[in-house]
């Protein structure tokens, strides 16, 4: 679909409304192109089976993605969350990369009960997909000092700052109003095309970058005075992963610190920003729409002077950052109340029963029985927060009984891997991902035991196409979907986000991709320095030479 059809969509919909709830009605188990992409605004996309080849006529279904504000949710919440799983879903809940949940393979006929249900659970769909602010990520790192919780608190009230006004989604789903069609809402802040393309924003604390702030359009990282007191924050703008092979006017891009602002001044600075990005975005070409192609054809200096005429205050300049460590938050911790929360890690963010893991059955135990409540993490893990210590052994007791391992038992490799859901639900998708990293990574994990490298973090992540939603392009190593079976090898991003990789070989093909690596890893375990992480390792000496380690030609001892 053209971009000019998609803002045709938008421009007609009256207020994110469109034909979606006369299609709603109807027999058709589709929906047309128009109520289609408005939907997603409506946090619904439709899908079909890509299993199923033979297919004559496509079994559509659709994915369903919550907005859960850094990714916090109450025991009730995630209890009622698992439970819409096995009665209109999959029975599996998808913890996402900017800390949602989605459900798939809903049908039509159970969207309304579906997001009906969220919403009983007070929580919604509005703005989780569409050309609009996501999801607000936050480290989701539980908390009892009460200027981190502020820090955290800003994910909710850039959530609600930045939600559209409209009433079409209380009356399409919840409300059972009639459809008011006079009133095509002119969102104060959207207007009625609402934004080029969709928008981003993440919220760190200095030092932990587990959101990978500098792949958003908007990230806010946190500063703190010499008395632990929440200064404001530096403000970065125009970071993107998404790509088109072999189309250099697409790049994945880490945004630039262009200002700090005071805790005050911050809905202010990110609504300007929203704005600059609604106003100069390029509606003609939806490659090119995100808010890093202005960064990147405006340059920073142009962009901070257009932003400060939108601020009624004077932006300061970024202030000094703490480099950023590496933290996950798996594991059990103390959080400061003397009660623990423990980080367990979710293989590519699936939450099922599979495999003889009880997973999905464990959590719901768990939770039910400790009314914990829950934290998702922006590597699609989960966090079981306010533990007693005298829970603390039935708990374990309880993952053992359901086979659910602790982050001990994960390799270094695994721990910190994502992968994207890619086939069979996403239809972008060229490659497996999340049903092949787990078979590449026992393939690896082989290797890395020969090599004495098991227990190292190595990131890897896995994408189904170039799109970048496992945020491939921050990796150590990135296999991106490129063709059938064979993959875009990337290498030399880091474990802290910081760094973007490079590509390294294209079309390796899915079972060549440990034995590729193989003699890297050799290498890196040869020559690395004290403590040096592969990515930086790659950095280091250069993809010349570890070309020439690969294909075993030329001088390759390391200086
Ligand atoms: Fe994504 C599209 C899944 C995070 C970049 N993404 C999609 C769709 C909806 C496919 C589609 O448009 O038809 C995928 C649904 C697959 C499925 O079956 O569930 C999809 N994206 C995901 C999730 C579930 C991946 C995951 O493993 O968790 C993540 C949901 C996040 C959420 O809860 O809101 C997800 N997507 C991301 C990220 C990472 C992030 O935001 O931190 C990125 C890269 C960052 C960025 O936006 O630049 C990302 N998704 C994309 C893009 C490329 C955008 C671009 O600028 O080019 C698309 C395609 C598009 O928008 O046209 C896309
Ligand atoms: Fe789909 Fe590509 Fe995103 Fe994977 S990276 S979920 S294949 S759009």
């Amino acid at each position: 679909m053209s971009k000019q059809n998609v803002e045709a969509i938008k421009l007609q919909s009256q207020g994110l409304r469109g034909p979606l709830d006369e299609e709603l009605r109807n027999s058709d188990s589709f929906l047309t192109e128009a109520a289609k992409q408005i939907s997603k605004f409506h946090g619904i996309y439709q899908q079909h089976d890509r299993d199923d080849r033979k297919q004559e006529i496509k079994q559509w279904s659709f994915m369903i993605r919550t907005r859960i504000p850094g990714g916090q949710l109450t025991g009730q919440q995630y209890l009622a969350l698992d439970a819409l799983a096995s009665e209109y879903a999959n029975d599996t809940l998808r913890v996402t990369t900017r800390q949602t949940i989605q459900f798939h393979g809903v049908i039509k006929t159970d969207l309304k009960n579906t997001l009906r249900r969220i919403n009983h659970a007070l929580l919604t769909t509005l703005g989780a997909c569409g050309d609009i602010v996501r999801n607000v990520v936050a480290c989701p790192a539980p908390t009892t000092d009460p200027q981190r919780l502020a820090v955290q608190g800003f994910a909710n009230l850039l959530s609600a700052a930045l939600t559209p006004q409209t009433r079409a989604y209380h009356q399409i789903w919840l409300n059972d109003e009639p459809m008011v069609r006079e009133d095509p809402v002119d969102e104060p802040l959207y207007g009625r095309t609402f934004l080029p393309r969709k928008f981003k924003i993440a919220i760190a604390f200095p030092g932990d970058n587990c959101v990978d702030v500098f792949t958003n359009d908007v990230g806010l990282v946190a500063l703190f005075d010499g008395q632990n007191r929440l200064e404001g924050f530096n403000v970065l703008v125009g970071g993107g992963m998404g790509l088109t092979h072999n189309n250099e006017e697409t790049f994945a891009r880490l945004a630039d610190v262009v200002g700090f602002v005071k805790p005050e001044q911050v809905i202010e600075a990110v609504s300007a920003i929203v704005t600059i990005h609604r106003d100069y975005g390029d509606r003609t070409n939806r490659k090119h729409a995100r808010l890093k192609y202005i960064l990147h054809d405006w340059g920073v200096e142009r962009f901070i002077q257009v932003l400060q005429e939108r601020l009624s205050f004077e932006m300061q300049p970024a202030r000094p950052m703490p480099e950023f460590q590496i933290h996950d938050h798996l594991g059990w911790h103390e959080q400061g109340d003397g009660k623990y929360y423990l980080g367990l890690p979710i293989e590519n963010g699936r939450i099922a029963d599979r495999g003889g893991v009880w997973l999905r059955t464990g959590l719901r135990e768990i939770i039910h029985r400790y009314h914990s409540p829950v934290r998702l993490t922006a590597q699609q893990n989960l966090i079981l927060v306010d533990i007693h210590p005298e829970q603390r052994a039935a708990i374990e007791a309880l993952l053992t009984d359901h086979h659910i391992q602790a982050v001990e038992q994960f390799s270094g490799a695994r721990r910190y891997g994502i992968a994207c859901p890619a086939l069979p639900t996403c239809g972008l998708a060229i490659t497996e991902a999340e049903r092949a990293l787990p078979g590449v990574l026992d393939e690896l994990e082989m290797v890395l035991a020969e090599l004495g490298l098991l227990d190292d973090p190595i990131s890897i992540r896995m994408t189904g196409c170039p799109n970048g939603c496992a945020r491939p392009y921050v990796a150590e190593i990135a296999f991106v979907g490129r063709s059938l079976e064979k993959y875009k090898l990337y290498l030399g991003g880091n474990l802290v986000g910081t760094r973007l990789a490079e590509p390294f070989l294209d079309l390796v093909h899915i079972n060549a991709l440990v034995p590729t690596l193989r003699p890297l890893l050799t290498y890196y375990r040869d020559y690395r320095r004290e403590g040096e992480f592969f990515g930086d390792f790659c950095q280091r000496i250069g993809f010349e030479r570890l070309h020439a380690v690969y294909t075993g030609v030329g001088e390759t001892a390391a200086d």
